[in-house]
């Protein structure tokens, strides 16, 4: 039997008690951080956590992370993907929205309808926390989870009647730019006796065509408030009866004792139970089984688009922010605390695609966004939340540079134009004697305008045209580099550096 020396047996005896502390304050010590991100459809979710996943597992090649102080000051050692938690969410797909980046020609990633997770375990070396004491290493895990925002739109129902609900809903679509796409579908309602009995096969086809009109409001008129918010991104409930029912527009006369003692078969019967259950079975659960695990949150909201689309589907996001910010509206009267116990203390807003604008316009991005949030400001009380906006690109599709015009200095973005195949089909200048082989091949260099600073007056919308390009991403992209961006280390910085010291 070998004998141990004085020495080495002090030394095991150190390792010991060292596992046994490190065991201890790994379970006292919070390492754990649930990251929700959410933005309306096409606001760059997907984009986002790719590029968040990729820079801390990619991090030390290519990647440029300098205000992220775990980097800066030499505390992180490595991120890799593990197992996610709940086996039953979706997996977040990185690995095909990486292979869409990287291909030749580089392309998106393609739009995702529901929720989705993916976990990462970030390996860091504690140097301030009581943790330093214990071990030379720690681990943070990081729960990501992708949703719709169009899902947060729904919460305002919660507090509504289908009376109620029908009312408001019926007034927005009486008004412009809705009413004339919704003419149609208000007169064949208008035909109905809701007391009648219902036909389930009626019902089907109506809630199909609200569903289609909600999808027109949302993809051809580039409006956001949508509701109920799932007819547009039902994730696993495409095709559920719970999601067959619409707003009753002539509500407002009916007799109130009438009204609630129509027959449960009655059309205004079945269309409110279907309503209820939607807010039980969808919005309520959503929030219970998901929301209120989150810590953080990041908001992401591309207000270039709307601005592109003119002054109604601006309008129709500012409405569409202050519903989701009911979610966070944690003052002790808010809905959203008095029907659930939410526990997120760091909320970040991000105006998306900071690259499709030259870098001067960044500052009056982040100030225009911060007037979409707080325009409301006095109703909203965040209590404990730490509230910060910034201006990002997620995966960075141009460079900017300056170039002179007529004498001046001109500040430009160049980029490959991503419906290139288009504007080669209607023959623009530039392009008439190209063929369309080489689409994706055409460089641009622009200004694309200025971003207002506030928000935009109607006189402001009169004197000003925005014509904001889409790019594709740039060639070349690397599965195992640090994919470009621009403020995705201060993103870290806000929501992860606290839990690594
Ligand atoms: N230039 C640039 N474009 C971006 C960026 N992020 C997203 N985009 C553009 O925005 C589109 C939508 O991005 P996604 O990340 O798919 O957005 P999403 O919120 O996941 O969209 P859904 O899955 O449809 O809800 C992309 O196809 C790109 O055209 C970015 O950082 N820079
Ligand atoms: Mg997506």
């Amino acid at each position: 039997m070998a004998i141990l020396s004085k020495s080495t047996l002090k030394k095991r005896g150190f390792s010991k008690i060292k596992e046994k502390a490190n065991e201890l304050l790994n379970r006292t010590i919070d390492q754990h951080v649930t990251l929700a991100v959410t933005g309306l459809s096409r606001s760059g979710k997907t984009a986002f956590i790719t590029s968040l996943v990729n820079q801390l597992i990619n991090e030390g090649n290519h990647t440029q992370l300098s205000f992220f102080d775990p980097i800066h000051q030499g505390n992180f050692i490595a991120a890799k993907r593990i197992p996610q938690k709940h086996f039953h969410v979706p997996r977040f797909d990185y690995d095909s929205a990486m292979l869409a980046l990287t291909a030749e020609p580089a392309n998106w990633p393609a739009p995702t309808h529901g929720i989705s997770e993916l976990r990462l375990a970030i390996r860091y070396q504690p140097k301030k926390s009581l943790l330093k004491y214990a071990s030379s290493m720690a681990t943070l895990t990081l729960d990501i989870t992708d949703y719709p925002g169009e899902w947060l739109l729904d919460l305002p129902m919660l507090k509504q009647t289908y009376q109620e609900w029908s009312e408001q809903t019926h007034a927005l679509m009486l008004s412009e730019p809705r009413a004339e796409l919704s003419k149609e579908f208000l007169t064949k309602l208008g035909d109905i006796d809701p007391f009648s009995t219902a036909s389930e096969e009626l019902l089907a086809d109506l809630a199909q065509e609200y569903t289609k009109l909600l999808q027109t409001f949302r993809y051809d008129l580039g409006l956001s408030v949508i509701q109920p918010g799932r007819f547009i991104l039902p994730g696993d409930l495409a095709g559920a009866p719970i999601l067959e029912f619409f707003p009753f527009p002539s509500l407002e006369g009916l007799d109130a004792n009438e009204y609630q003692n129509a027959p449960d078969d009655s059309f205004i019967g079945m269309l409110r139970s279907r309503y209820l259950e939607y807010k039980e079975q969808v919005v309520r659960k959503f929030y219970r089984e998901h929301f209120i695990r989150f810590d953080r949150q990041i908001v992401l909201a591309d207000c270039l688009k709307p601005l592109n689309q003119g002054k109604a589907s601006f309008a129709d996001l500012e409405l569409a922010i202050s519903m989701i910010l009911e979610s966070y509206h944690y003052g002790k009267s808010g809905l959203f605390s008095r029907l659930f116990s939410p526990k997120i203390d760091k909320l970040l807003f991000a105006a998306t695609k900071a690259d499709h604008v030259t870098p001067e316009q960044h500052a009056p991005m982040v100030a225009l966004l911060n007037q979409l949030i707080h325009q409301n400001k006095q109703q909203l009380n965040y209590e404990s939340v730490e509230v910060k906006t910034l201006a990002i690109a997620s995966v960075k599709a141009t460079s900017s540079g300056i170039t002179q015009h007529n004498g001046q200095e001109v500040p430009v973005i160049q980029g490959m134009v991503k419906n290139a195949e288009q504007k080669f089909q209607q023959g623009t200048e530039q392009n008439e004697n190209k063929t369309t082989t080489n689409v994706f091949g055409k460089k641009i260099t622009v200004f694309p305008g200025a971003v207002p600073n506030e928000l935009p007056t109607d006189s402001f919308w009169q004197n000003n045209q925005f014509n904001f390009i889409e790019f594709l991403p740039l060639d070349g992209l690397k599965k195992h580099h640090g994919l470009p961006h621009i403020r995705m280390d201060q993103v870290l910085q806000f929501l992860l550096a606290d839990k690594m010291t």
